[in-house]
């Protein structure tokens, strides 16, 4: 052990702390003002998603509000932190190398915070780049409504009084654009409140059914535009499913090979656009 007062770290100034940070930041956002998929949202279903779009060589970001990645997946539900899931999850916890007990047939139940910090760091080892603090205020669009990337501003700009808050956004552009904001389904909404597409929200609980349908529905919204994870639910009027997650990996799985698809065949996503 060193001495106490011998000076172990290496030596750096502020100053060149500073420029670390802000070289480092400012190299990596112009890296990511054109990628080829954006995801909204970190939660299971988008933190899933985006490690296999990350792991098949596609830049992908994910853009996340809060300070932390995760969304519901740390809590299982009624602030317990137990994550509960159903056959055929299992496999995808295995997969991610997440602990997990069976406590009746075809039902798991593993930990909240080693399952998300397992998910989190698997995206991240993928290759996943994350603006975090980071909200989506809006859509960019191009002939026909196609939406084409997204406007962002950092989220505590939104908690300022508007009257010393005059900072404009900044806009990114992508390939494809995946609504994985959970219930409130914020990108969508954007096209939802000019009428160009209806939202319906979530109907009453249904676990047995949601589950299903929220997988089966998983896909493109509207040209430009996905849905995978709840907002599904939202987007398609289905039942709610409460603190379930199997659907949310298994609509992250199904919505990256989705958008994998129309990453390499653009022209596609008019004619997938779910009726
Ligand atoms: O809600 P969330 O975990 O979405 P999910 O992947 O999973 C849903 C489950 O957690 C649970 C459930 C089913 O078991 O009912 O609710 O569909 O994560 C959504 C993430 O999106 C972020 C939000 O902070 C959260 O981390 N988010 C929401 N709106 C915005 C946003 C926005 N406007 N800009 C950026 N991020």
């Amino acid at each position: 052990m060193p001495e106490l007062h011998d000076s172990v770290f290496a030596h750096a100034d502020e100053k060149d702390v500073t420029r670390a940070l802000v070289r480092e930041f400012a190299a990596q956002f112009d890296e990511l003002i054109e990628s080829d998929v954006i995801i909204a949202g970190a939660g299971p279903s988008g933190l899933i998603c985006g490690k296999i779009l990350a792991e098949q060589g596609f830049k992908t970001l994910i853009v996340e509000r809060n300070n932390y990645l995760g969304g519901g997946f740390w809590i299982g539900g009624y602030l317990m932190n137990k994550v509960v899931l159903r056959a055929p999850s299992d496999d995808i916890l295995d997969d991610l190398g997440i602990p997990y007990k069976s406590v009746g047939p075809g039902l798991f139940v593993a930990d909240g915070p080693h399952a998300c910090s397992r998910l989190i760091a698997a995206a991240c080892d993928a290759g996943v780049k994350v603006l975090n603090m980071t909200s989506v205020e809006d859509v960019v669009v191009r002939e026909g409504n196609r939406v084409a990337g997204l406007v962002i501003n950092w989220t505590p700009v939104q908690a300022l009084p508007r009257q010393i808050t005059c900072v404009d956004p900044v806009a990114i552009e992508t390939k494809v654009v995946i609504d994985a904001t959970g219930h409130d389904a914020s990108v969508i909404s954007h096209l939802a409140r000019r009428g160009i597409i209806n939202v319906p929200g979530c109907d009453p609980m249904w676990v047995d059914r949601s589950e299903d349908e929220v997988v089966n529905r998983t896909g493109v919204v509207h040209p430009g535009l996905m849905a995978i994870g709840m907002a599904v639910s939202s987007v398609y009027g289905l039942p709610r499913m409460g603190p379930s997650f199997g659907a949310m990996l298994l609509s992250g799985i199904k919505g990256a090979e989705i958008a994998a698809d129309l990453i390499r065949t653009p022209a596609a996503t008019h004619e997938l656009v779910a009726k």
